[in-house]
């Protein structure tokens, strides 16, 4: 069994190497794929966040730890999503315009798809036009949207407006989530759920959809 401390580390150093590694072996040793990702590498990000509030990291540092974790989160992810059951709907998942964080919202999907809901991801920095032909195109019953600043969380409530413009808002539910988005929010601007962690997000779309 490796140290799966090693695993914190490398992502709080950017070392994808070794986090690709470490994650490897201990999957292989039968490690609970959802534990490296909750006690290992999100701590890691939390405190790579903290060191950049802090100066003591700059974006360069940021961007070496996020493919860290990147890395280890591709080996991660089939296992999450091969947990799941049968298909229970069909989400158009994305992170909101202007945002480009896109780790948290890839492990959402991960975790829908493993709760059995077929994933069409658009990636980051979605406008709300491409939400609303991703929904008209794909016939999608759930809209996701990711947001990880204060700045961006309001493009949540521009795509909602939006949808409902075009007409679709009924057509969907609409769930909400990322580091800047509270419950509250979430009812402020008419969503129908919201979740803080990836895990919750799959909770949130069955009782969105009332299943
Ligand atoms: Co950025 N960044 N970043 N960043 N970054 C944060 C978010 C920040 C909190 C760091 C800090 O100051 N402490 C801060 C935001 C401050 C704020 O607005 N309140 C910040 C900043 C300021 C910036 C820039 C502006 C920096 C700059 O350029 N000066 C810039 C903005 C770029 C842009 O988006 N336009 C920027 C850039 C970047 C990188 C590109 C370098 C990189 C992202 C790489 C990538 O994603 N591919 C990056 C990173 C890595 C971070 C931190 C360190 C880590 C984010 C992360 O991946 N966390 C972050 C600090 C932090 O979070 N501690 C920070 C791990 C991930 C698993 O958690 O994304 O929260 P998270 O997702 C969770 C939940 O939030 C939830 O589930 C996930 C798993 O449980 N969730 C959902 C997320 N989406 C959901 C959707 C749902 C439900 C749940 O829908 C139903």
């Amino acid at each position: 069994m490796p140290d799966l401390k090693q695993l914190h580390d490398a992502v709080l150093k950017g070392d994808a190497k070794t986090a690709k590694s470490v994650t490897e072996a201990a999957l292989a040793d039968g490690v609970e794929p959802m534990k490296l990702v909750q006690e290992f590498m999100m701590p890691a990000m939390d405190e790579v966040g903290r060191r950049f509030e802090c100066n003591e990291y700059f974006v360069p540092e940021l961007l070496l730890s996020a493919r860290a974790m990147k890395s280890a989160l591709e080996l991660v992810r089939p296992l999450l999503a091969a947990e799941g059951a049968q298909p229970a709907g069909r989400v158009v998942i994305g992170t909101v315009k202007g945002d480009l964080h896109d780790i948290g919202k890839n492990l959402v999907a991960s975790m829908l798809e493993g709760g059995g809901y077929e994933i069409i991801d658009l990636g980051v920095n979605v406008a709300p036009e491409q939400f609303i032909t991703a929904v008209k195109d794909k016939n999608a019953n759930i809209i996701a949207m990711s947001a990880l600043l204060t700045t961006t969380k309001s493009s949540m409530k521009t795509t909602i407006e939006a949808l409902k413009q075009a007409g679709v808002r009924e057509q969907v539910k609409i769930l909400v989530g990322g580091a800047p988005v509270t419950q509250q929010y979430a009812d402020e601007i008419g969503a129908d759920g919201f979740s803080e962690s990836a895990a919750g997000a799959v909770a949130a779309a069955k009782k969105a959809v009332g299943a």
